[in-house]
């Protein structure tokens, strides 16, 4: 807590921002010129996935941060799995101004210093050793810095004075060499199959020289770079459609001091003032709605002191319908915002935002406008996520039916997606034993095609609810698992939403028959198959791997080979797992009674099973007291991403509470599951477990189990909805307590993966919040977070949702098709993905950065709850 008090005092100080020509080393302790942001470790390497591209020395130019990665690396085009330096020591000076960071490579023993210096225009960066470079890295190790593909793509570069043009696609020249001469890849795992060739592929540069100009044809990207060290370009997308642009020089062999310096200049456009972002709801607004604009400045920008509300007539022309005044709300971060209320305009009818010389793309007001926002959700991306099945769509074959030769039992390992498998297998099954029946039902978890079984539970749970819910008879889609085969727009008289449940239940009730628990996840076993792109139903060869034939080699009955491409299960038996998996089971049992009684029938003898064997598996453990769902807990990235909150510190009155809660969980189990156990057995006990439990809960963690308090108002009297109305009372002050913290008025996340999960939950309760107790939580409120979805937040205006309606969604998200730059409609991204100290980011022309692009399985099902339920209240 310290260091994040430490890091708010930091961001709460007033940068100075300097108009000089030259740049400064700011209080945020990053190099600033009008237009130019140089950041030097502000961002450092995680390792959690390695290369994340989001770190090093990092360039925000005329607001875009265009060029990062600038650090000592191992490679010409580094990929996310190739080895990333530890920073050992970052120190500001500010007498000199310069920063030096101090990065190590573990796996090499080896050490260097960059240090960055504001020179005039320029930086030098500057690469010190204290010890030569280790004979192993000789001629691999070098400074790089990347630049970002679709900023510099069609842009004109030269180099000692040559002329070239940055290709829109990949087609450079490469070689082969020895795989033994390759730097080790993160914990020795590789990227690429080599066919059996031991050799790997290492790209050849575009362009050497001394001299390097990048983007020459366009002012606002222009990055000159010199060195008496040669400079190499790079085309990192020869590996890896995520590759970027690098300009790099390799370190000298057997040299210490001061052995490389660039000199490298980002062109400012002279008084450059970043364009007004005008957020607002890309969906539109339905008449009687708020409507408030928040309008992102520039900190140099002087704001308007009205703006006008323009109307487009069905004849073409345009019209003045309001201009009302502009307010100010304040600095949040890097940027100024004022607001723009036209929530008195309430004729339908098609308008835009005109501010100063900024105009909006224009926008509906209508009654309708939510009606269709979570039909391409359901009708298309969830369908599209069906693993084990093929699915097609008009013309289009979105994917075979993927991994026909199933999942075999994984060996002890550690995992590139953070799993593990344990020495044991909790299992009946040998390492690399085809474990039966696994290759049923379940989804594809994100951008990736693994089934992560925590987050595929989350799922049937999330279309439970909206079944128990709404009833929605929506039918668009043909699913056929006798025919392993899934058809879009095609209706075939059954509800989607149950054979939705039907399949994910398929999934987890074969791991919990066939294992005889739940599995951590399926997923891929190598690498160089994990980072696929293309038909699911290509990832593996669809044949048993057969150790005994050569890797290539295919038996003589066709059905085997000796590719070891299977997926595999892993089976390290968690029993907080189980107990969620048994939960879901008797709520799953409940909703298929009547449309599929042998799988209700199945899922309930599961659910029995599991809560007894785990129970008792946690009482032997002794080791309930880590909570599975903790990840979801935003509250303390809530405090964190206001700089205005202070934070609490914890009473006595609060450890007492704590301490009785813990113990009512541990001989009751979760309220929120007993909540869901009652729903779906309707047996008195599980009710009492919750009502035991929630006050406490409120009492700790009020916006936490809120949610959890309000699911139980439909099976509880009026007596306890009474009890509840004051923590509700409080939670509407804690929901206005957003319109302080930020100028949005929703929980913003600053972690590395965008906090749209907990925005979505904030709205979810929100909404719920409204519908029991509409006299305390007003509808105003539950617009809040549609209008981050859909445009109302930093960076750009684009709905963050690939939704029906929208007039400017987002164009790419990290989905499995976005090597095409595209997207899967329906589609949610994580949203805007905070850059230390001050930047948000939500690219729209680059769609790889999982942390702000990637839609998860689980959140797009969160999102069709809170979609149903804004319908709902909207349509009343
Ligand atoms: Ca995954
Ligand atoms: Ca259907
Ligand atoms: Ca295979």
């Amino acid at each position: 807590m310290k260091q994040v008090l430490t890091l708010l005092m930091v961001l709460l100080a007033v940068p100075l921002v300097s108009k000089a020509q030259d740049l400064q080393l700011n209080d945020r302790e990053y190099f600033e010129r009008q237009g130019v942001n140089v950041l030097v470790f502000s961002n450092s390497f995680n390792g959690g996935f390695n290369d994340e591209k989001n770190s090093g020395i990092e360039i925000i130019h005329h607001g875009v941060r265009t060029v990062q990665g600038g650090a000592v690396r191992l490679n010409n085009t580094p990929e996310q799995w190739d080895l990333v330096p530890r920073m050992t020591d970052r120190k500001v000076n500010r007498e000199n101004g310069s920063i030096e960071v101090a990065m190590r490579y573990d796996d090499y023993d080896f050490d260097s210093r960059v240090i960055v210096t504001a020179k005039g225009k320029a930086v030098e960066i500057s690469v010190y050793l204290d010890k030569p470079v280790p004979e192993k890295l000789a001629g691999e190790a070098g400074l790089n810095i990347e630049f970002l593909p679709s900023q510099y793509w069609l842009k004109t570069f030269t180099m000692d004075g040559r002329l070239g043009r940055l290709p829109r696609y990949a087609t450079s020249q490469t070689v082969t060499r020895p795989n033994s001469e390759k730097p080790r890849q993160f914990k020795g795992f590789k990227t690429y199959d080599d066919r059996g060739t031991n050799r790997f592929i290492d790209p050849l540069p575009i362009e050497t020289g001394h001299s390097l100009s990048m983007a020459t044809d366009d002012p606002s990207r222009l990055v000159t770079i010199t060195s008496d060290s040669e400079l190499k370009l790079f085309d990192g997308r020869m590996l890896a459609q995520n590759g970027w642009f690098v300009v790099r020089s390799i370190l000298p062999k057997g040299k210490t001091g001061k052995v490389i310096t660039w000199t490298v200049e980002p062109n400012a456009v002279p008084g450059w003032i970043r364009e007004p972002n005008i957020g607002f709801s890309q969906i539109g607004y339905t008449p009687e709605q708020p409507k408030v604009a928040v309008i992102e400045l520039d900190k140099l920008d002087t704001p308007q002191t009205s703006a006008k509300l323009m109307r487009i007539n069905p004849d073409g022309s345009t019209a003045q319908a309001f201009e009302g005044p502009v307010t100010s709300w304040g600095a949040y971060f890097k940027y100024n915002y004022v607001k723009f209320d036209f929530s008195s305009v309430k004729e339908p009818g098609v308008y835009f935002i005109q501010y100063g010389k900024t105009k909006t793309n224009d926008f509906l007001i209508d009654t309708h406008v939510y009606d269709k926002i979570t039909d391409a959700t359901t009708d298309v991306w969830v369908p599209i996520h069906m693993n084990h099945m093929y699915v097609t769509e008009g013309y289009r074959t979105w994917h075979g039916e993927p991994f026909k030769e199933g999942y075999l039992q994984a060996p002890e390992s550690d995992h590139f997606d953070l799993h593990r498998q344990g020495a044991t297998t909790d299992t009946k099954y040998k390492p690399l034993e085809l474990i039966p029946g696994l290759n049923v039902g379940g989804f594809f978890d994100a951008g990736d095609f693994d089934i992560e079984t925590g987050s595929n539970i989350n799922v049937v749970q999330n279309f439970i609810r909206t079944w128990e819910l709404f009833h929605p008879q929506r039918d668009e889609t043909f699913v056929s698992q006798k025919q392993r085969y899934v058809d879009l727009h095609r209706p075939d008289s059954v509800p989607d939403i149950l054979q939705f449940i039907e399949h994910g239940t398929l999934n987890l009730v074969a791991q919990a028959e066939q294992i005889g628990h739940m599995a951590s996840t399926l997923s891929n076993s190598t690498l160089d198959n994990y980072h696929h792109l293309g038909d699911a139903a290509s990832i593996t060869d669809g044949l048993h791997y057969d150790p005994s034939l050569k890797p290539y080699e295919v038996s003589a009955d066709g059905k085997r080979s000796g590719t070891p491409d299977d997926m595999w299960a892993f089976t390290t038996r968690s029993p907080q797992l189980d107990l969620r998996a048994a939960t879901m089971f008797a709520a799953a049992s409940h909703a298929l009674k009547g449309y599929n009684d042998e799988l209700a029938g199945r899922a309930l003898t599961q659910s029995k099973r599991l809560m007894k064997e785990a129970t008792e598996l946690i009482a032997q453990r002794n080791a309930a007291r880590e909570d599975e769902f903790a990840w979801l807990d935003g509250t303390e990235q809530v405090n964190i991403s206001n700089p205005r909150q202070q934070g609490a510190k914890p009473d006595k009155k609060r450890l007492k509470l704590l301490e009785r809660s813990r113990k009512n969980r541990e001989q009751l189990g979760d309220m929120a599951t007993n909540l869901m156990l009652y729903s779906a057995t309707q047996e008195k006990q599980y009710l009492d477990n919750f009502a035991a439990q929630i006050w406490d809960a409120l009492e700790l963690r009020l916006s936490g189990n809120m949610q959890t308090a309000l699911d139980a108002v439909p099976y509880m009297d009026e007596a306890y909805k009474e009890k509840l109305r004051p923590y509700v009372v409080k939670y509407e002050e804690y929901i206005k307590s957003f319109d302080t913290q930020n100028p949005y008025g929703v929980p913003i996340g600053l972690g590395n993966w965008a906090g749209v999960n907990m925005v979505l939950n904030f709205g979810i309760t929100v909404n719920y919040a409204h519908i029991y107790f509409p006299d305390i939580v007003g509808k105003d409120e539950v617009y809040r977070v549609a209008n981050w979805l859909y445009g109302r937040h930093p960076y750009h205006n684009y709905s963050f949702v690939a939704v029906v309606g929208a007039t400017r969604p987002k164009q790419v998200f990290y989905g499995n098709n976005r090597a095409d730059f595209s997207f899967i409609p329906g589609n949610v991204a994580p949203g805007l993905l905070f850059r230390k100290p001050d930047h948000f980011e939500n690219y729209d022309d680059w769609p790889f950065l999982w942390g702000q692009n990637e839609g998860t399985i689980a959140g797009n099902t969160q999102y069709i709850i809170f979609g149903s339920s804004l319908k709902n209240i909207v349509s009343e």
